[in-house]
């Protein structure tokens, strides 16, 4: 047995599916995840020393590779004068005033520990504020595992969301519409539906939880619209795009105003982080100063603040990294499709700043009903016949592959060169 079969044997005993994030566990690909020991740039090495080329980065945080020595050096510097201290410091602020100064149309930030809970507060907060109960969400789209976000369809499409999971309870599920992706009539059928009660629609300004869906021209500044005559709150859920697509998230790349936006991922460096932010007028009804109750024991904890700060330093530094990632992810997405084309595999790329997804189907992949067309078992043999290769990519059809500042040629070509070999297998 390899060392990360032996783990992964003692990690089911005393860990749910033997991982403490579903989507790890590799059920949609197949064989036994492997146990990672070290992260360096854009490679990392697993507990039997097989080294890979990572195109997961932790599902988005190391935008610029692993193991970055700035961060590193910025969480060491402030680890050594303490952990955290459920007190106000210095770094939340200088943190919060980076977010500021970098993303569109925010006055005011609050620091939370994961992305759900960015998200869970911002929904709270859309409701508070508006005095609305019913929230518009995408099918396909994710937004982490609080209850309100784990709705699927409800049988009167019109009216109420069911629970889409075990433990959601109706009346969690109830005030969850759901609307299709790149489909605005989906919007304003259910606007139109449910006059003066929607507080908000929360949207992936990329849908990256479906594999890697972009916008249709015009669908999310419709939704602005939509938004904008209906009184309801617009909320770009930035927790994969913000400070990925550019350093002004998907505000800035698309062009499009939010009034709340949710963060994770990159402002953590590789910590647990998440953010929501917004107006003053909105963000000034969160606790202390409003009715709007949310809080967290280590919220803004400095640690987590110095690597986060640290990264987002970084990324104003060189802006030139927003046009060097999307470069490698235009190469691969080339490559995919040309080595596709040569192996006779039904392949579509889809691909948007540092993001791509390659789907297994004939259909052009514009919406969730397109991306559930993709062949998942062909998906699945395409991710082992690359994991042999040592490239490492998401254990999921329905993930994207997130490029960094650290890939280099060298990796890039390589990646192109397993990806012949593998589809030539599928
Ligand atoms: P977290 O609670 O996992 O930090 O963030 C939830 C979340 C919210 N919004 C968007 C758009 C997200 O993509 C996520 C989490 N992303 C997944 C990967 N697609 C996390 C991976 C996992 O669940 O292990």
């Amino acid at each position: 047995m390899t060392r990360s079969e032996q783990l992964f044997e003692r990690a089911v005993k005393v860990l749910p599916g033997g991982v403490n994030s579903p989507v790890r566990a590799f059920r949609a690909v197949g064989g036994k995840p492997r146990f990672i020991v070290k992260g360096l740039g854009s490679h990392i090495l697993d507990e039997d020393g097989l080294e890979y080329i990572d195109y997961v980065g932790s599902w988005g945080p190391m935008v610029l590779g692993h193991s970055h020595p700035d961060i590193l050096k910025a969480v060491y510097d402030r680890m050594v004068n303490g952990l955290s201290f459920g007190a106000p410091t210095a770094l939340e602020v200088e943190m919060a005033e980076k977010m500021v100064s970098m993303v569109p149309n925010i006055e005011m930030v609050r620091m939370v520990n994961s992305g759900t809970e960015a998200v869970m507060s911002a929904l709270r907060l859309a409701r508070g504020a508006t005095g609305r109960d019913k929230i518009i969400k995408f099918e396909g789209c994710y937004h982490g595992h609080s209850d309100a976000m784990l709705v699927g369809a409800g049988s009167g499409a019109l009216t109420q969301g069911e629970p889409d999971s075990k433990g959601v309870t109706k009346g969690a599920a109830r005030d969850t519409l759901m609307a299709q992706y790149n489909d605005l009539a989906s919007v304003e059928r259910l606007l139109d539906a449910n006059p003066g009660e929607v507080a908000a629609v929360i949207v992936e300004p990329v849908a990256a939880n479906m594999g890697v869906v972009p916008p249709k021209d015009g669908f999310l500044q419709g939704l602005r619209r939509l938004c904008d005559k209906h009184g309801a709150l617009l909320i770009l859920d930035e927790v994969i795009t913000g400070f990925r697509l550019a350093a002004g998230g998907a505000q800035e790349y698309f062009g499009v105003r939010a009034d709340l936006v949710t963060f994770g991922k990159i402002i953590g460096g590789g910590m647990p982080v998440g953010a929501y932010a917004g107006s003053r007028a909105l963000m000034e009804q969160v606790a202390p100063c409003g009715p709007v109750y949310q809080a967290g024991t280590l919220s803004g904890n400095p640690v987590a603040m110095a690597a986060g700060l640290a990264q987002l330093q970084i990324l104003t530094d060189h802006p030139e990294i927003y046009t060097v990632m999307e470069t490698s992810a235009q190469y691969l997405a080339n490559h995919l499709r040309a080595a596709a084309e040569k192996h006779g595999v039904d392949l579509q790329v889809n691909q948007v700043g540092s993001l791509l997804c390659p789907y297994f189907t004939d259909t052009p992949v514009d919406c969730f009903a397109a991306a559930k067309t993709s062949d998942t078992k062909k998906y699945a043999k395409y991710f082992n016949e690359m994991l042999l290769r040592g490239v490492y990519l998401a254990p999921s059809q329905f993930e994207a592959m997130f490029v960094s500042s650290a890939h280099t040629q060298k990796d890039l070509q390589f990646t192109a060169q397993a990806a012949e070999e593998a589809l030539a297998l599928v």
